[in-house]
């Protein structure tokens, strides 16, 4: 397993679209127990392929708060059906480190995935579970939770990341 280097907003491969998995081999579960590992060093409750820069419709998500580990892995997953009911919360993004806003979305959605296995699986989920799904399958469309927030604060945090980034490159250098 490799600690991978997840991107940062601006870098264009976030806004990119995932492509499907032909077929879940070893390949892929590499990808993914590289996935798991990142997600757990960072620390984050999800994560998705293009985070990695791997433009693959892959998703890791471990809600668990304790020591023992709850991985659960979603490849190639399709909403079913999203509840009309939302729910809101505290939102933030390993790729918009350190910033946080409250995004609405649907409380529930069902979806259908293949596992680990590759085995075709079904699953209805709620609250701060679908939150993750939702925010990760924004990730596959190119899509990051700033792009639901007014203009003003998505500028706001936009640019607070070059701020941080550049005083980063200041440090480097
Ligand atoms: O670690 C994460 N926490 C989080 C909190 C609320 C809603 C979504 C998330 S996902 C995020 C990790 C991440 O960036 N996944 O893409
Ligand atoms: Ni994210």
């Amino acid at each position: 397993m490799t600690i991978r280097k997840i991107l940062t907003e601006p870098d264009p491969f976030l806004r990119q679209k995932s492509y499907d998995v032909q077929k879940v081999d070893d390949d892929v579960r590499e990808l993914m127990n590289d996935m798991l590992e990142t997600m757990y060093v960072a620390p984050g409750i999800g994560l998705a392929a293009i985070q990695i820069g791997v433009p693959k419709r892959v998703i890791v998500i471990d809600l668990s708060k304790d020591e023992k580990k709850t991985p659960l892995y979603f490849i190639n997953p399709k909403v079913i059906v999203k509840s009309k009911d939302n729910s809101t919360y505290e939102e933030g993004c390993l790729s918009v480190p350190g910033q946080f806003a409250e995004v609405d979305r649907p409380n529930e959605c069902h979806i259908s995935y293949l596992d680990y296995d590759g085995q075709k699986k079904e699953l209805k989920a709620e609250g701060l579970l679908a939150t993750c799904i939702q925010h990760e399958m924004d990730h596959l469309e190119g899509i990051l939770f700033i792009d639901y927030l007014s203009k003003l604060k998505k500028n706001y945090i936009v640019k607070k990341l070059s701020k941080q980034k550049k005083s980063l490159e200041r440090i480097v250098v």
